[in-house]
This record gives structure tokens, sequence and C-alpha cells, in this order.
């Protein structure tokens, strides 16, 4: 099998209710990129980048686009199957650009498991489960209006629990998350997540004032330098977000024990290919993690998700989509990948199991042969 062909897609995802805030960004709408590759077997392979706007990460979607057109043109004629190997040419072809990167390389597993006829779970080791746990962010707000959000959520079957903190005054994010353990039954994991909004200072004040609250911090600080202040100071577990831009800094955090969890991003450390690495030496180290992306459609949904039910159930905390925060997503022909209870079912056609609606699609932004 060839790659003959690769096109581009532009589709708007605009969230719900207008707003998504963190510490330090918001967005209202998502900027999506969807790459389809051809093939001379008249098979395509899907995937998507979606960066959460532009000061979120590194990554923006005009950037994506750009580095996309950059290494196109050079994997015309690879065998898609292969997925190191295209791997290695984008490398390379471009430095870094992990997120561009992810939609190639998710693309080429959807074709590898459309030519074998084996769902992407299957090809990545097999699924434990056949509906994932999913878990909830919830928006700064006063600490009434978290507690009865976390409780409503209790009702619609979530299980896990983000607070958002950072961006406003200390004891706000302590007077929120303290209101929302308070109604969480026993056992629900809790998380303050700073988005990388505090300083070492107030990581660390934040977490002596809430010594007696069962949580853990992620993604306090910014740098990794910072987390490191907080080792052996800090009340509770730290999950890092953020900064694990790619398998190296995932292995350093491990080795220095700057993180006891991951919230792990597809985009973020490249695709499949590597989350899979990721998600080994996670299992090696004995560290739980979530499976996530910055934002997506389907495409990105179905993604995690295969690779979220494959991760063992002991260490695999759950996964977020974007799905019930997002207005409208793009036309496929197949069933929506939703978040219905707090749990995602597992997508279970070949490759992704997700097939794009492209006779309603507008037209490819850019085609590569
Ligand atoms: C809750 N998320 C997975 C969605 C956004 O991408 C941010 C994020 C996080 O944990 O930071
Ligand atoms: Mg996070």
């Amino acid at each position: 099998m060839r790659i003959t062909e690769i096109r581009m897609y532009q589709h708007d995802l605009p969230v719900k209710g207008g707003l998504y805030q963190m510490s330090t960004s918001q967005v209202s709408a998502l900027d999506t990129t969807v790459v389809e590759i051809r093939t001379d077997e008249g098979i395509s392979g899907f995937g998507e980048t979606c960066p959460l706007g532009s000061g979120y990460q590194p990554q923006f979607a005009a950037g994506d686009r750009a580095a996309i057109g950059e290494m196109a043109p050079h994997l015309i004629g690879l065998d898609p199957r292969l997925t190191n190997l295209v791997y290695h040419r984008m490398d390379a072809v471009l430095m870094g650009s992990s997120s561009a990167k992810t939609a190639i390389d998710v693309a080429c597993w959807d074709l590898l498991g459309k030519a074998t006829g084996m769902p992407v779970h299957d090809l990545l080791g097999g699924a434990y489960t056949d509906r994932v746990l999913s878990y909830w962010g919830i928006m700064p707000d006063t600490p009434e209006a978290s507690a009865a959000k976390a409780e409503a959520l209790m009702a619609d079957g979530y299980r896990r629990i983000q607070v958002k903190t950072g961006g406003r005054p200390l004891h706000e994010d302590v007077a929120c998350v303290r209101a929302v353990a308070e109604v969480l039954p026993p056992g629900v994991p809790l998380l303050a997540d700073a988005n990388r909004g505090w300083n070492v200072r107030e990581a660390l004040e934040f977490s002596i004032a809430c010594r007696d609250i069962p949580l853990a911090l992620e993604q306090p600080c910014s740098t990794l330098e910072e987390h490191r202040q907080l080792v052996g100071r800090v009340s509770h577990p730290v999950f890092l977000d953020e900064s694990t831009a790619d398998i190296a800094t995932v292995i350093t955090a491990i080795t220095d024990g700057l993180a006891q969890g991951f919230g792990m991003k597809l985009s973020r450390v490249g695709g499949l290919t590597k989350l899979r690495a990721v998600r080994d030496i996670c299992e090696a180290k004995g560290i739980p993690s979530t499976i996530d992306d910055t934002w997506g459609g389907d495409l990105t949904a179905a993604a995690t998700v295969h690779m979220g039910a494959t991760v063992r159930p002991d260490l695999y905390e759950a996964t977020w989509i974007s799905q019930p925060y997002t207005e409208r997503g793009y036309p496929t022909l197949t069933p929506e990948v939703v978040c219905e209870d707090g749990h995602i079912a597992v997508p279970t056609g070949p490759g992704l199991g997700i097939e794009p609606d492209l006779a309603n699609w507008p037209d490819p932004v850019a085609v590569f042969n």
C-alpha cells in the first residue's frame, strides 16, 4: 500500500455556551484540521489535530496546517501501515510540530486498521473494556455553583472531577475546591487543575490550605523546574499535563519524582505511535494517566478512546473528549463518539471506526500529491 495523496480540511468547532475558560487562556471556537491520506488501494485514513487556541501549547492551528504542508509532499509513496517509518520521515523533514504529526500518524493507524480489518484498540494490544470512563473540568465559578455542578455531574454518571484553578485569588480556588470535595462521594478522584497558572508559592500555599482534602494537583506551575521545587513540599500528588511535551520529558518526570500521574494528551506527545510508548513506560513505572487531547471532533475522540481502552485498568484514570463542550461537530456517516452517563463507548469498526461524511464537508484547504 502506498500513499498517493494527502488532503487537508478545516472545520470550526464552536464551544457550547460560548466560552471554555482556564487559568491563563480561554476559547470560544476551536479551529480543527483533518488530514485524509489517500492510497493506491482506494482506501483513505483520517487523523485530526485541534489545538486549544493559540495560547495553550506552543502549537496553533495555522501553524499545524503549515507544518502538514511542509511534510506532506515527502510522504507520498510511503507505506502508511509502517507507522514508525512514516514517523521517521516526518522527523527527518521537520523538527517538533508534534500536533501536526499527530494528524498524519493517526491517519496511518486508521489505514493500518482498515487494511487489516482491525480496530485501532486491537492494533494497540487489545482493549480492557468496551466503554471508558470520562471526566469533567468544572470552570472557575463560585463555591456554591461549583458544588452544584459537581452534584449534577455525579447524577449524570461522572466519577472523576477536575476543578479549574488559577488566574484568581488563591482563597477563591481553595473555597471552590473545598465546596466540591464536600459533595463528592468517597473515592471519586478530584484534581485541582491550574493549567500552569500558579507560581511555586501559590502551589505550596494551596496544598497546605487543602491538606485535609484528598486530591491531586494537576499542572500547578508552568515549568519542570518549578515542579522540581514542589517535590517533598506539597501534601498532594502532582499530575503533570502541559509540561510533558515528549517521551523524554515523561521519563524525566517519573525518574525525578516530579509526577505521580499524568494528564496525557495525544497531540502533545505526537500521536498514537508516541502515546503507545508513553502508555508502556507509565505501566512499567506504575504511574496512572488520563488519555486525552486538547480538543477536536470525532476523529480525535475516537483515537483517544481507542488508546484509553488499552491502558491497564488500575493505571487508567479516564478520557476527556470535547463532544459535551462542543456546539456542533463535523458530519460523519457513523454515530458520533459521545459521552453518556460519564462514559464513552469504544468504536468497534476497523481503524478508528469513524467514517467522515466527506460529501457534506467543505472542499479541502490543500491537496498534496
Ligand atoms: C480538561 N482538558 C483535558 C481539556 C482541555 O484540553 C484542557 C484539559 C486539561 O486537563 O488541561
Ligand atoms: Mg490539565
